[in-house]
């Protein structure tokens, strides 16, 4: 089973594609957020599920009122993609808006140290708000092994765990695995190294011993 994703934060298009098509044999989906988005359009969703064949996460860690979260959401599900993250702090609503047009995903904790200034102390709220709203995933962090084992031990079983924070943040994809993760998030330990493929291959053998 494919349990790795790419976090493919690159501005150029070009670049973008070539990264995904020689790393795809080692992925379960692409992830793209805004500086790929921003660097080249939101045309490169659909390039990228062509190249690729694979899924396509939209990472726009939505935010926003109901309303203006529906109008995002639209137009990026109609770009052709399969899962839109979204923050849960906004209120069910926000989120509501989003899951019905299409496969959300829930941020319930982040990777990075200021995590823990307002993030983590909301976690069981948005965790609670998962298991209410039931999406197909939540968002927890891979540099906080024992933060992801916690998650798993108070979300319905059923919603996937997504950790981003491996390689360059200090994560590792192992430990994370063990701990609950359904699937790792990567970003500059593929992207930036010098053969992107076998960083992919790496991580990928690394999670199959899992
Ligand atoms: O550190 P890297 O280069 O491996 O990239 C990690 C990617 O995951 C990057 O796109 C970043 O924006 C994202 N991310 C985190 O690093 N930490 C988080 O807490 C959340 C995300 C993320 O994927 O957001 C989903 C909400």
């Amino acid at each position: 089973m494919k349990r790795l994703i790419l976090a493919l934060d690159v501005y150029e298009r070009e670049r973008a594609l070539e990264i995904a098509e020689c790393t795809a044999d080692y992925l379960w989906a692409v992830k793209v957020n805004w500086p790929l988005i921003i660097g080249s359009g939101l045309g490169i969703i659909t390039e990228l599920r062509q190249v690729t064949g694979l899924p396509v996460i939209a990472d726009l860690k939505l935010a926003d009122i109901p309303n203006t979260n529906r109008l995002i959401a639209r137009k990026v599900f109609d770009a052709g993609a399969d899962y839109i993250i979204a923050h849960g702090f906004v209120g069910r609503e926000g989120v509501n808006a989003i899951m019905e047009l299409g496969e959300t995903i829930i941020v319930v904790e982040m990777s990075h140290p200021g995590a823990e200034e307002f993030i983590q102390p909301a976690t069981d709220k948005l965790i609670e708000l998962a298991n209410e709203l039931e999406p197909f995933g939540v968002i927890a962090p891979a540099t906080r092994p024992e933060r992801v084992a916690y998650i798993r031990s108070k979300l319905k079983p059923g919603i996937k765990i997504l950790t981003p924070g491996v390689g360059a943040q200090g994560g590792k994809a192992g430990e994370v695995l063990k701990a609950g993760a359904d699937y790792v998030i990567v970003g500059r330990s593929i992207y930036a190294s010098e053969n992107p493929r076998e960083a992919a291959r790496n991580l990928h053998r690394e999670i199959a011993g899992v």
